[in-house]
């Protein structure tokens, strides 16, 4: 049975916000049995000498399957699919093109998206704000592009929905209080169809009873 390591507690500001969620989506689409190990940032868990021996950053996600161990959400991703038989096509021209698009997401988008929130946070004197300028507009020229794909597509990957939209999905939701989607109409209900999923709702529910927090704080 396939155990996901997740966050059972961490600071404040990231309840909700962390990356084992997308992978319990994941999980509770393709309706493979697993347990999730709820580990407590705050409490050192992740700095652990047993964790590091299966988390090379000592960070979650991980997850582990009768021995065998993967890290890094996107290949989690892939993982669970590939498992499953479920989330990703049958065929390699398929699949590759649902790898394209979680890389799209993870190392094309999310950098992006993860500065303009680090700005947000950390640059209280408002010293960084011709980089904030210049990483909007890099958001702004991936969110054409993302407005682009979309034309015509109800899924940025294939026909059926896939793990690449779960991908996509959750590294749009790290900007989702940001008014950065708001000109992408497209992009915007993209989003909304993704996160109206049962298995989101769930696994929505699942972190808010871990974190003791009513759901709606955390959507
Ligand atoms: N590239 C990794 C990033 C994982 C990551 O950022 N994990 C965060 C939680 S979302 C973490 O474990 N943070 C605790 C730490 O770095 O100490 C992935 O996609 O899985």
């Amino acid at each position: 049975m396939i155990t996901l390591y997740g966050i059972g507690d961490i600071f404040e500001g990231g309840h909700g916000e962390t990356k084992d969620l997308r992978v319990q989506w994941a999980l509770e689409e393709t309706g493979l049995a697993y347990h999730f190990h709820a580990l407590d940032q705050t409490a050192g868990d992740l700095d652990s000498e047993s964790f590091a021996r299966i988390s090379p950053f000592h960070q979650i996600p991980v997850i582990e399957d009768d021995g065998f161990v993967i890290a890094e959400s996107a290949a989690i991703l892939l993982y669970v699919a590939e498992k499953a038989g479920r989330l990703i096509p049958a065929d390699v021209q398929g699949r590759t093109t649902v790898m394209q698009w979680c890389f799209a997401a993870v190392s094309t988008i999310a950098p992006t998206l993860q500065s303009i929130e680090l700005i947000a946070i950390f640059d209280e004197d408002k010293t960084a704000t011709k980089v904030l300028t210049e990483t909007k507009k890099l958001a702004a020229r991936w969110f054409g592009d993302l407005e682009r794909r979309l034309e015509g597509r109800e899924w940025i990957a294939h026909a059926e929905f896939t793990v690449a939209d779960i991908a996509m999905a959750s590294v749009l939701r790290t900007i989702r209080q940001m008014d950065l989607m708001a000109p992408f109409p497209r992009i915007k209900s993209y989003y909304e169809r993704c996160h109206a999923r049962p298995a989101w709702q769930r696994t929505l529910s699942l972190a808010a009873e871990r974190l003791h927090k009513p759901i709606d704080q955390l959507r």
